[in-house]
């Protein structure tokens, strides 16, 4: 007598296959979160290149990079949450000049404390591309404001926006060499994945933060 072929599995073997799927599955989700997690990390350095290129552009026209802080260099009232990254918006997008230096991708465009420049003067004069006068921030793939600071202003602080809230922070120093990165230029940084700044801690170690140097 021959055996026929046994249809369907045992309850054990089903289980094993359950299980097996399961392992997959998770595996499968983890190595996804993790090149989403790489692409968006990717993407914040390419909006940085970009920015430093823009920046670089501003510089040949206006002889400086634009200044950490508009409240302090044109004394308007504003707040001073992430004013390195408002003026770094508003001078890439002012037309003063006849061009532009920066395309500025809509989804990242915020304004996160709902600020305005409150002069008119220096609107008109700036001209920039905006339609109305809010001091917008440029953000991260983590909707997070990216940080700039201008050389002379290394070792100040300043009260930037991170996933938590407000937080202070100062310019970005090498822990090997203790002097600050790009000492002629300006820092452009990202507080990364986790949306925390950690540039400055004592964790610099595990930082996620994203910059160029
Ligand atoms: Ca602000
Ligand atoms: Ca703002
Ligand atoms: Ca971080």
């Amino acid at each position: 007598m021959t055996s026929s072929p046994r249809a369907g599995f045992t309850l054990v073997e089903l289980l094993v296959v359950i299980a097996i799927i399961g392992v997959l599955a998770g595996l499968g989700s983890k190595m996804l979160s993790f090149a989403m997690k790489s692409s968006s990390i990717g993407l914040a350095e390419q909006e940085m290149q970009r920015l430093l290129l823009g920046v670089e552009t501003y510089q040949l026209d206006f002889g400086d990079y634009p200044p950490s802080s508009m409240e302090k260099d044109y004394e308007i009232s504003g707040n001073s949450l992430d004013e390195g990254n408002e003026s770094l918006v508003a001078h890439l997008a002012s037309r003063s000049r006849g061009r532009s230096y920066f395309e500025f991708k809509e989804e990242f465009l915020e304004n996160l404390d709902q600020d305005r420049l409150r002069n008119a003067e220096l609107y008109q004069q700036m001209r920039w591309v905006f339609g109305d006068d809010q001091l917008r921030e440029y953000v991260d793939p983590w909707g997070v404001p990216y940080v700039y600071i201008h050389n002379r202003d290394y070792g100040i602080e300043y009260s930037v926006t991170q996933e938590s809230g407000p937080v202070k922070i100062q310019a970005g120093s090498s822990l090997k060499t203790a002097t600050f990165h790009e000492p002629l230029r300006f820092q452009i940084w990202s507080a990364g994945p986790d949306g925390i700044h950690q540039m400055h801690s004592d964790e610099a170690a595990d930082s996620d933060d994203v910059a160029p140097w």
